[in-house]
This record gives C-alpha cells, structure tokens and sequence, in this order.
C-alpha cells in the first residue's frame, strides 16, 4: 500500500471556495449532483491538470461552467477524477453527478442506511464515497446543499448550517435546503434522512443569540435522550465561561444511529452519534454510560472551535483537534463532577489504552509522520496521550498563560486549517517561554521512565532527590532525545502535611515542579526540618512510568496521608500492583501466593474513611486489572499466573475485613430514587466494589443474588450481573440471572451489549466456547460495530485469561473473526485486529501460537489497506 508522509505535504493546485450539493435519496441509487466552483491557486500555471479524490463512485456526467464534456476531456479511474486541461481563467464551475448505493454500503463510512435512516460519516476520507472532490481538511469550502427523498420515507432531511427553504414535490417526495456559512473541509458534512422522533429545547448564547436545540432518536425514544440533552446545554455553557466560545449557527442538531464505526462525530452543526452514547436512563444506562454520554456529547460540541472553526491542515496534524478537544472534555467533566476522581480515571484509561500501544509494535507519536491507512491513527496516542501533552503545556505555562495562548490561538487561527506549530507557537508567544524542547512530546514515541532515588542528611538538613530520564526505542526510532518532563510533587513529612524547605539548588524547580530536562538531575533541598517521603508526579503531571524504590511502609504512609489525591490513590495501587506481580511469581515457581497484613489494613481503613468522596474510595479499592498486572510486568506473560496471583488477593482482602465491608456494603444501600449525578454514582461504585470483595467470601452468590433481584437501576444490575458470572459461573443463580436480564432486556440491543460483553469478559478457559455460541445468538449480528465490539472487542482487549487461552483457541477465532468481520467492514476489523497487539510479551508458546494466527490473516488475499496495515505492522 501506499505510504503517505508529512513531509510531502503540498497545498494543492486548485481551490473549492462554493460547494453545491444536491441529493436525490434513494436506498439502492441515490443521485449526488456536486456543483463546485473551482478556484486555481494562485502562481498555479493555468491549465494545470486538476485531480479529485474519489472512491466506489459511478460517475454519470461532467460539466464544466454548463457544458458537457467528452470522455476524453476527463478520466475516471476507480479512485480519482482527473480533469485534463481545465479552463485558463482562474475561476470555473465544475458539475459532476455521480450514483451511489447506500443500502449496500457495509463499510459505514460516506452514505450508508443505519436502520432505514439515511446517515453519513466523512471523517476521515468518507467524503470521497459520495462525490469527487479534493477531500482534504485544508480545502475549507462554503455549503448549500439540497436534499430531495420521498416523504414518508424521510419526513425528517438534515445537513449542516442553518435551514433554508422546503417544499414539496410529486410523487410524495419533498425537498429541504441548509446552507453552512461557515467554510468547512469535506469531512465535516453530513446529511441525516429519516423517519426520527426528537426533543427541543433552547439555548441562549453569551451575546443573547436564541440557537434551537435538537436531538433526533428513534421513535418511542425521545425520553431517553433528555440526560444528552441536558449535557449539551451544560457543555454550551461551560465553554463560554472557560474558554470564551460562543456557539455560531441558528441550529444545533444531534442525530443517534444504531450503525456507527466510533462513538460520535462532530459534523458542523449536525453531530452525529453512535446511539450507546445519547439513549440513557436508569434502567438502561449504567453510571458509567452516562458519564461518557455527558464527556461524548461535550467533545463533540467542543469541537465546533476546536476543530471545526480551527481545522487540520493535514491528517497528520489529527491530534490539534483530538488531543485538545480530549483536554477539554476532560476538564469540563473534572469541573461537572469530582476532579480528583476524573483524573484517576484518566489515568487509569491512559495506562489501560495508550501505555501498550506506546510499548509495542504499533507505537507512533502523538502527531505521526507516516501513515498507510489515515483511519487507523484515531488511537489513544492521538487522543489520549495528545490530551496530556496540552495538559503539559498547561502545568509548565500555569492557567493564565495558558489561557492567554488559547485566547491567542482562537484569536489567530479561526476559519484556518492549522498546525501543531503554530498551535505551539501560540502558547510560546503567550508565555515567553521557549518550548521547543518541550515539543518533543509530538514527536518522539514511547513512555519517557522516570527513575528516582533520595537520600536525607539529618545533620545538615538536606534532602537529595536524584531523578534520571530514559526513554526506550520503539518501532523506527531506536534513538530518542532528551524531553522535558513536568513532575509536580511534595515532600510529606511525618505529620502528612508537606514539609517546606529554604532553597533549592539549580534551576529544575518551579513552584511544586520540577523541570526534568536533562538526562540525570540532582536536586539538592536545604532547610528541610524532618526526614520527608517525596510524593512525585502528583496529579499524574507527566504521562510517563515511574521507577521509584521506595519502602511499603513509606508508600503505606502516603496512602495514608499524601494531600494529593491522585498520588494517594496511586501509593495503594502501587502496593497491589507490586503485590499481585510477587504474588503471580510464586505462583510460578510452584508455590501460593502471600500477601502482607497490612494491605488488607489499609483497604479497611480506606472504606470507612468518611473523609474521602466514596468514588474516590471505589477507585482506590479496585484491585489493578490482569492487564495492568501484565503490563506492569512487561514480558514472558502468564495470564493464568496473573489470574490467580490477583484473584487470591483479592480474597485475602475480603476475608481479612468480612464483617466491616459487609457493614459497609449495607449502609450503602440504595434508597430507590436515582440520580445520575456524581454523588450518587459514588455510592453506587462503592458498594459494587465492596460486593465485588464480599462475592468471594462465604455468602457470596447469594448476596450478588440478591443484590440482582433488588437492583432498582442499570449500575447495580450489570454489576451483580457480572460478579455472578466471573465469579460464580457455574452456579444456578449466575445462570438464572443471564436468563433473567436476557428475559427483560431481550428487545434493547444496547443493553443486550452489556449481556454480552459480561458473559465475554468471564476469565478462564471456557469462554472462547461461550464467545462463539454467543455469535449465534438470534441478538447478535455481525453487521453492527456494537454488538462486535461488545462481545468479540470485549474478549479480545478484556479478557486477559479467556483470550490467551493456553491451547491458542482464543487466537484461532480471533483470527476467524477479524478475517470475516473484514469483509464487510474493514474499519471494525482493523480495532478489533489491535487486540493482539502485545503478542511479544507473552510467554513463549502463547506468542508462537498468537503469531500463527496473526500470519493466517497476513497470508490472506487482497486484505483491506485498513487490516494489512494493523497487521504488518503488529508482525513487523
Ligand atoms: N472526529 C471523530 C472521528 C470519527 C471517525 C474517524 C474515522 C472513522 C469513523 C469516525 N467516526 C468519528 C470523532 C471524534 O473524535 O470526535
Ligand atoms: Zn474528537
């Protein structure tokens, strides 16, 4: 396949500043009729050949200013339209009407049909599946468009902008025309058609504007979109009072499919969302849906300046868009709900997503240089890790600055298609501060390692920290430079509180952060009164791995008391992290594993601690997952080791504090009135977590059982549903719960996904069988990207011991189901196929086995460009 690099990027010969569409609808040929003006840039020769994208199109005729033209004048091969000697003059009409087949496009990217309604995604390079055009984000082009479909097919026609004038046609058709005034690139357009319900509302913008809201659903299903509604209205609000940015049309619409390849798209005035993400309440939705409802439907409105207004000159520049749209949403939830607790979860999620994709063969920066297949870079690099960068950028700038270089970039960039440089740039001019080192974070791929020692000096009142970067090669970088690093951190002294000191020597501190530059710092506090455990990388400042020898005790210590939450969080997690590893190598060397008293203390003391929000206390009670363990170790894998090395400590905790979680457990009880709102989530998480404990003691199926059969809400069902089944699998009440849920939920596919993916996730070595009688199941279907990724994304990325079953069943049907799901959707394949991604870490003959299988699909005929570039690259 082809290979497209940074480095070659070009603007292109000819411009597009009007774009006029027109749609005919029709599920088997619908008509698409493109009237660009055509502007040659300047100092271009005239006549120079022009060369639109294109792809699966059936072209049906060209004109150029009204005239039709020969077929010699054009060609039309399968992926481009080359006008051959365009007129001279600098401005031209070019018509082009193409033919395309929406019921038939299995892919879901251009126009596709998601149960009869008529929906399309253009990001990245869908745009191309619907006419010819120069698809590229740095064409910004002026829309109208005209949609024409029968009306009792589709009452409903949408496109972005503003709406303009209707009416109706013979034969029961009828048309609708919206005009963006917003020049835009071509993979911000959609048009929905359909047969939808909604629900309204109003918005009142900064400066008094009216903008009418809607969010259009299935019909029957408007109830269940008032939570994404009232997410909306806050995300509008909160953008104008953080970051100045007032919405800019007269419309803002929202439409939910079944049939979506991501989980939302930020089209210009027309978001478009995979349905998991809008429909909620709570009986269908748990409290982590609507969290991600609440983040989804902000990114996506956030977008509108950061990404839409702003856009990417290339797709190399992806994470000028998504890393900071990611840092927004993350910051507007931080402020909706608890921050402390929000950014454990991020990190938690960077670690579980980007952390292996940074440590294995498909490592890339946060902006790439390279790229076979565009689609296959919307990673957690690019959004998740590219989130942290510009949080970076925020802890070295401080919050004003980093305000004023935001100003500074919306100020500067607005209707342009920008990139990271000049995003950089905003923030150095803001600031005074020279970033260029700093800058590295876009470049250089892999997790940088800290590794630090101290030592104190009573006597003398000193306190030495000695702090050294690395940074390991990955896949095309074998040599890496310097970053700098922003390690926030405190020294705590016996009584918790952070311990003060008169100076520090050099210039690597700054306010509660050290500036890691250089390969190896000594930085030396004088005036420190009492021995101090240095707490480092509070807040999770850096997104890096941190290598500090430090006693349990001392970590018990901070666990205790470290006024920084996160750090707090992450002393404890760090205390059954390395428990767990010792514990999976005993278990390995023959023996049982062993844990010390005071882990189970600690957990003890952590729940009855009223001072801590209770999501907070959820979190650090949750045990690391069997992948965190094996990330953690790195290399020569065992996942049954790991299996059960966790497993007992998980029993040993619940064992050494039966009664008080039991106390506990119960005092949490549901009153029945339910509130998606954070607090009461927080409830919900603890008592599920202690439940998760309490499963494994004497009475554990029957107090799942009943917790089940009382649950008055989605949270606490799926979370009995699932203790049941991994952990009592083979008993009656696991199965009669399955058979109940399925009973009651049977006819909602969203929450039939929980189902499966519940039943996906069970450990151990029969899942492979269930995963595979569970694909036949009359609720499953191929065709949809939820259903797969609930049961095979779900086994195949979440089941450490289910997956890697010992004998390589799990890898054959991998390979099956990659192979199969490709054919009519490439894009899912390509996900789904990244779950094998960490094979070298395993032990030697599960990755003999893992890589049989990865070679079956390489050795397979003419796969999708989006397949064999996960898969050569996972081999490579
Ligand atoms: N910007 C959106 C990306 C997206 C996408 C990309 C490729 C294929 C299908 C897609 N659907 C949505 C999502 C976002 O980051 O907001
Ligand atoms: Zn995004």
């Amino acid at each position: 396949g082809r290979v497209f690099r940074l480095e070659d990027y070009r603007p292109s010969d000819y411009l597009i500043p009007r774009t006029d569409l027109s749609f005919v609808l029709s599920p088997d040929s619908t008509i698409v009729t493109a009237r660009l003006l055509i502007r040659r840039r300047e100092g271009v020769a005239p006549g120079t050949p022009l060369n639109l994208d294109g792809d699966g199109l059936t072209l049906r005729l060209v004109e150029v200013d009204g005239k039709l033209l020969e077929e010699t004048e054009f060609s039309a091969p399968p992926e481009s339209f080359v006008l051959h000697r365009p007129p001279a003059k600098d401005e031209f009409v070019l018509t082009i009407v193409t033919e395309i087949s929406p019921s038939t496009n299995t892919a879901l990217m251009g126009l596709y049909r998601s149960n009869g309604v008529y929906c399309t995604q253009c990001e990245a390079e869908g745009f191309r599946r619907i006419t010819y055009f120069l698809d590229r984000p740095d064409i910004l082009s002026v829309y109208t468009v005209r949609i024409e479909a029968s009306r009792a097919e589709a009452p409903l026609l949408l496109s972005n902008g503003n709406p303009g004038a209707t009416g109706e046609l013979p034969d029961g058709r009828h048309f609708a025309v919206w005009h963006d005034p917003f020049p835009k690139p071509s993979y911000l357009f959609a048009l929905v058609a359909g047969d939808l319900g909604a629900i309204h509302d109003e918005f009142v913008t900064m400066s008094g504007r009216a903008v009418a809201l809607a969010i259009y659903v299935e019909h029957g299903k408007e109830r269940l979109a008032t939570y994404a509604m009232d997410a909306l209205k806050r995300s509008m609000k909160w953008d104008e009072e953080v970051f100045g940015r007032e919405y800019d049309l007269d419309v803002f619409n929202i439409v939910a499919v079944s049939d979506f390849n991501m989980g939302a798209m930020e089209n210009k005035g027309l978001n478009i969302f995979n349905d998991k993400y809008v429909l909620a309440d709570e009986n269908t939705a748990t409290d982590a849906d609507f969290a991600n409802i609440e983040a989804i439907i902000a990114h996506e409105y956030f977008h509108n300046w950061t990404g839409n207004r702003i856009t990417c000159r290339d797709w190399f520049q992806l994470c000028l868009k998504e890393g900071l749209t990611v840092y927004r949403d993350h910051e507007f939830s931080a402020d909706e709900r608890s921050r402390p607790v929000k950014r454990i979860a991020e990190v938690r999620t960077l670690r579980a997503h980007q952390f292996p994709e940074d440590q294995g063969p498909l490592a890339h920066p946060v902006r790439p240089r390279r790229y076979r297949e565009i689609n296959n870079f919307y990673t957690a690099t690019v959004y998740e890790k590219g989130s942290e960068v510009v949080r970076m950028i925020r802890t070295i700038l401080g919050r004003e600055a980093f305000r004023r270089g935001m100003d500074l970039y919306f100020d500067r960039h607005d209707g342009e298609a920008a990139t990271i440089e000049d995003f950089l740039k905003c923030f150095e001019e803001a600031s005074g501060r020279d970033l260029s080192q700093f800058t590295l974070w876009y470049h250089q791929a892999g997790t940088p390692n800290i590794s630090a020692t101290s030592a104190y000096d009573a006597a003398a009142k000193e306190f030495t920290l000695e702090i050294e970067q690395s940074l390991p090669p990955t896949p095309s970088e074998s040599r890496k430079r310097l970053m700098h690093i922003p390690l926030q951190f405190g020294l705590v002294g016996p009584d918790g509180q952070d311990l003060s000191y008169a100076a520090v020597e050099g210039t690597a501190v700054e306010d509660g952060v050290i500036h890691v530059r250089k390969r190896r710092h000594s930085i030396r506090f004088s005036g420190v009164e009492e021995r101090p455990i240095v707490s480092l990388n509070r807040g999770f400042s850096a997104p890096i791995t941190l290598s500090l020898e430090q006693k349990t005790e001392h970590r018990v210590f901070l666990a205790r008391h470290d006024s920084d939450p996160f750090s707090r969080w992450q002393s404890f997690n760090t205390i059954l992290t390395e428990a767990t590893i010792a514990g999976s190598k005993r278990i390995l060397g023959g023996g049982e594993a062993e844990f010390e008293p005071v882990i189970a203390e600690v957990a003890g003391a952590i729940v009855e601690n009223e001072n801590l929000e209770r999501a907070f206390r959820a979190l650090a009670l949750t045990p690391p997952g069997e992948a965190d363990i094996a990330r953690e170790i790195g290399s020569n894998i065992d996942p049954d080791a790991i299996f059960a090395a966790r497993d007992a400590l998980v029993r040993r905790i619940a064992e050494a504090n039966r009664d008080q979680f039991l106390a506990a457990y119960h005092r949490l009880e549901d009153n029945g009135l339910f509130s998606p709102e954070a607090a009461s989530a927080g409830r919900r998480a603890l008592r599920n977590v202690l439940l998760d404990y309490l499963a494994t003691t004497q009475d554990g199926p029957d107090i799942a059982s009943a917790h089940f059969g009382s649950a008055t809400n989605m949270t606490d069902r799926a979370a009995a549903l699932a203790v049941l089944v991994h952990r009592h699998c083979e008993r009656a009440e696991a199965q009669d719960a399955l058979h109940a849920f399925e009973v009651t939920h049977g006819d909602d596919p969203l929450v039939m996904d929980k189902w499966f993916a519940i039943q996906a996730a069970a450990p151990g070595p029969n899942t492979v069988d269930a995963v595979q009688r569970l694909a036949a199941h009359p609720r499953f279907s191929i065709a949809n990207p939820n259903r797969l990724r609930s049961l095979f994304g779900t086994f195949f990325s979440g089941n450490q011991s289910g997956f890697h079953r010992a004998d390589g069943a799990g890898y054959r049907l991998f390979a099956e189901t990659v192979l199969e799901v490709e054919k009519r959707n490439p894009q899912v394949a390509a996900r789904l196929a990244t779950g094998l991604r960490s094979w070298r870490s395993l032990e030697p003959k599960r990755q003999e086995l893992a890589r049989e299988a990865l070679v079956s699909i390489a050795s397979t005929k003419g796969l999708s460009a989006d397949l064999s570039d996960i898969i050569d690259r996972t081999l490579a």
